[in-house]
């Protein structure tokens, strides 16, 4: 249908020139030295690494371009059921790496026993390129620590994107993620005198050799305004004129996503905010030109920066305008494509399935509400029909201060129709409720969209996103049936419980085992003799490892894949800690890495993790002085290291004081002569995917230890288990079903359960009861400047929060628990090596179910009803 048009001759000379990938290592060659020449204006003189980074990224995104090409005509051709992932952020992480383990080329088809030359060990492009580049002069592992990490997103909800599109272009669904194109990405985060400095992320220096510009592509967005209805006052139900005051442009760049081991190549379309054309004449006119080009300018500060916020809601009016901008671009191009197929209004649901990551794209729902009633001219209640059969949203919070919620000023404002909009779906929907459950007016103000009981009226975008949803998911199973009793209790009354399901989070294993972690990636597809790697497309696979759980010539194996990781870690801690190494080399293998690695928060309680390794640090102390020798010691306390990392909220000051108690307890803990190399404590700065790559690999222990309820699901907890660390943790987010799956010998849980925190809560309110004589200790030491001589009180407000202000994290409560489940640790990794290695290899073999893959089939099965449509 695509190609009817086109003349026979034209078409004849585009097929003659047809592109060709690149198959071999000479053919890889070529294309590189083309782009050096060509695309990049160098040569062979000075061609440093990161031309080379740019060269090979261009060469590899050539044959990428190709497969999303055939990708697109397939689609089109065969015309299924589309799936678009609308998500704020994708925290992407390099690119280059992962298009070399996914990428297919005519190499990685050729038999094992092929002979080609160029068919070295691993018989996967990966190896030939990296072979390719050597014989150029270039170490592979150079180029890849070229790139910047494309760090468009703050943390878990980000990252989880960028996992769904690898498994949905691996599953060869027809699925498009849209976001924005953020010129700045989360903060580049600085340690200056144990201090969290931030500085800012210009990624898009060097230019980005994985974008695509689609500069013919300009989307009109506007904003401001008023409703134009006008003589004889029609009602807000019928098709309105909204008049925008504000013009901006919306420009798509768009990033190939490559599935693994199939030539489905995906989109993922990011939008850059640019100025219209249109020169505002009348202050040019004026004389004004200075002003009115900043006016125009201005509109590229939509898309300038990422809001640098976790699990909190900033009320900015820019936040609102990126979200409208994005929603109406990805919308208008989403119906674009729907028309283009020329089909009732009607099937739009059938054609199209629109995925909400959180609440923060809630505005496409009504924006589709508005084109199809202002500018499709449909009746009101078939538009609705259409909007909440096609829209789907995944809640990733249950904690109050993340709620988004806009004032209905700065919306009206902003957004004039959309209001009145949304007044008509909260009308509708009231009405309906009244129905059901009549004279219940406390239900009605309840679950009303608008919030009355604050002093500013507000919207509540999570009511407007389930009512304007078919179905809404959490992200674990505690967290599902949480948000089913907690925040939307009363619309599981008005829906059933139907509405509201589950899809627990998952990890794509092509970068969290595969790319970050080679090694073990070997080990496992040589012990299970699978050398295609199959097992990355069917975890599980992995469970035949469990036959090798006591085996000690392969525990040795692993161990030494552990070891080999650790090593990895340490050298980039040396690296950034200015050439100084924390742990002697000769020490590694009997140390045991402690990593605690995610967004700094209190309810995910990295202060609890610190004091209690002051609460160790004391007490080892405490022995020394008494007398006891350093061997004595040891047997005690082996030797342990604990890695933090991660970053703070710029605004959130309690966070930032952890990570200072951090590394002024690093700071007298690691200089303490008399502890030796027995403690040791560091801060990772800048913790990033690039740098989860190396960490995660490297655990012994991983610390995921959440007040119980808040932390929705977690998704570290399942890149560490599936790279062989084992976890302490409270029972919490996906640690149940990790548990669940892996088996309870082989995780060491504490703590208390969801179901009693509010009691909990409710006791230290009114009941001061003071903390337990291990935290006491830590307290007092801290209280009295054992980790800040020049200030004492500076720790005093993470004192506070537990002593006088509620203790609302209930640090208090786990706190015996913890340090009593740290040192259970302690016994079974020093005393009986195997029994911790035996865990460690049955978390593995057992963790398939974790893979985002299994997610995203869940999610088309059960919510999209979308089917993949695979490469001939
Ligand atoms: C995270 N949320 C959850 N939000 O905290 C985590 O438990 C879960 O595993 C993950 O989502 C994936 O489901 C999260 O990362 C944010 O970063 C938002 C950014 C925008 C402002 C509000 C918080």
């Amino acid at each position: 249908a695509i190609e009817t048009t086109i003349p026979a001759q034209s078409r004849e000379i585009w097929n003659k020139h047809k592109v060709q990938k690149f198959n071999t290592a000479d053919e890889f060659q070529e294309r590189f030295i083309s782009h050096v020449e060509w695309t990049l204006a160098r040569s062979l003189y000075n061609c440093d690494d990161l031309a080379a980074y740019q060269a090979t990224s261009q060469s590899v995104r050539d044959n990428l371009v190709i497969d999303w090409n055939k990708t697109q005509q397939r689609q089109t051709a065969r015309d299924p059921k589309r799936v678009y992932y609308l998500s704020l952020e994708f925290l992407m992480g390099r690119a280059l790496d992962n298009a070399l383990i996914n990428m297919r080329t005519d190499t990685d088809v050729r038999d094992v026993g092929d002979t080609d030359e160029t068919l070295t060990k691993g018989n996967t492009s990966r190896e030939m390129i990296k072979n390719a580049m050597n014989e150029l002069g270039f170490k592979l592992e150079d180029i890849l620590d070229e790139e910047p990490d494309a760090a468009l997103g703050n943390g878990g909800l980000g990252r989880l994107a960028a996992c769904f599109v690898d498994s949905m272009a691996t599953g060869n669904y027809p699925a498009w993620g849209y976001g924005l194109r953020y010129q700045y990405g989360i903060f580049a985060q600085k340690i200056i005198n144990g201090y969290q400095v931030e500085t800012p992320d210009y990624w898009l220096n060097f230019t980005n050799p994985w974008e695509i510009e689609r500069a013919e592509i300009q989307v009109p967005i506007n904003f401001y305004g008023y409703v134009d209805r006008g003589q004889n006052e029609k009602s807000t139900l019928e098709p309105s004129d909204w008049i925008g005051g504000e013009r901006v442009l919306a420009v798509p760049y768009d990033m190939p996503i490559p599935g693994f081991k199939t030539s489905t190549v995906n989109n993922l379309r990011l939008w850059s905010a640019k100025p219209t054309t249109e020169f505002d004449f009348k202050k040019f006119n004026n004389g004004d030109y200075k002003n009115s080009v900043e006016e125009q300018q201005r509109a590229e500060s939509i898309t300038a920066v990422l809001y640098p916020n976790d699990n909190f809601l900033q009320g900015k009016e820019l936040r609102l305008k990126q979200q409208y901008f994005w929603c109406a671009a990805s919308l208008h191009d989403i119906v674009r494509r729907f028309k283009k197929g020329k089909r009732a209004w009607s099937e739009f649901p059938d054609a199209i399935a629109i995925q909400i990551n959180d609440t923060h794209p809630t505005l496409a729902i009504v924006e589709l509400q508005r084109i199809l009633v202002d500018l499709e001219k449909l009746d009101w209640h078939e538009a609705w029909k259409i909007v909440t059969s096609t829209f789907a949203f995944t809640n990733h919070t249950v904690m109050q201060e993340a709620l988004e919620k806009w004032p209905i000023s700065l919306l009206g404002r902003l957004l004039p129709r959309h209001l009145e909009i949304i007044y008509d779906i909260n009308w509708f929907f009231l009405q309906d409720v009244e129905k059901k459950f009549p004279h219940d007016m406390d239900l009605l103000s309840r679950v009303s969209v608008i919030e009355e009981s604050s002093q500013e009226r507000q919207v509540r975008m999570a009511y407007l996103a389930i009512i304007g949803s078919h179905k809404v998911n959490g992200v674990a199973e505690l967290h599902s049936d949480l948000i089913k009793t907690t925040i939307f209790k009363d619309f599981v009354k008005i829906y059933g419980s139907n509405k509201f399901t589950n899809v627990t989070n998952g990890i794509t294993p092509r970068r969290w085992l595969k790319q970050a972690n080679p090694k073990l990636a070997q080990l496992i597809s040589e012990t299970i003799n699978d050398p295609e790697d199959n097992y990355l497309l069917d975890m599980s696979k992995l469970t035949q490892l469990s036959k090798y759980a006591e085996d000690e010539k392969f525990q040795k194996k692993w161990n030494d894949v552990k070891q080999f990781n650790k090593q990895r870690l340490a050298d980039l801690i040396k690296k950034l800690n200015n050439g100084v190494d924390i742990i002697e080399r000769d020490h590694i293998r009997n140390t045991l890495f402690d990593i605690q690695v995610k967004r700094i928060h209190e309810y995910k309680r990295q202060q609890m993790n610190i004091f209690g390794v002051i609460h160790r640090y004391l007490t080892m102390k405490e022995l020394l002085q008494s007398g006891a020798s350093i061997e004595e010691v040891v047997k005690k306390y082996p030797r342990k290291v604990s890695i933090f990392g991660g970053k703070s909220a710029p605004g959130y000051y309690m966070a930032k004081l952890i990570i200072k108690l951090i590394n002024s307890v690093a700071d007298v803990v690691n200089n303490d002569k008399e502890i030796q190399d027995l403690l040791k404590v560091y801060f990772i700065p800048d913790y990033n995917v690039s740098k989860a790559e190396i960490i995660t690999p490297a655990s012994d222990l991983s610390e995921h230890i959440s007040t119980a309820g808040t932390e929705a699901s977690g998704t570290s907890n399942m890149k560490f288990v599936m790279n062989g660390g084992l976890i302490i943790g409270t029972v919490d987010g996906a640690n149940v079903e990790i548990t669940r799956e892996i088996g309870e010998d082989n995780i060491f849980l504490f703590g208390n359960l969801a179901e009693n925190v509010d009691e909990l809560r409710y006791k230290h309110q009114f009941h001061n009861e003071g903390v337990p004589a291990s935290l006491a200790k830590v307290l007092d030491a801290m209280q009295n400047g054992a980790f800040s001589p020049q200030n004492h009180s500076e720790f005093m407000p993470l004192i506070d929060s537990i002593k006088s202000h509620g203790d609302y994290y209930l640090v208090s409560d786990d706190f015996e628990a913890y340090i009593s489940t740290q040192e259970l640790v302690d016994q079974v990794y020093h005393k009986d090596k195997k029994e911790w290695l035996k865990k460690s290899i049955l978390s593995v073999a057992n963790i398939g179910f974790f893979s985002s893959d299994r997610c995203i089939e869940e999610y088309a099965d059960t919510i999209w009803n979308a089917e993949p449509v695979k490469p001939e």
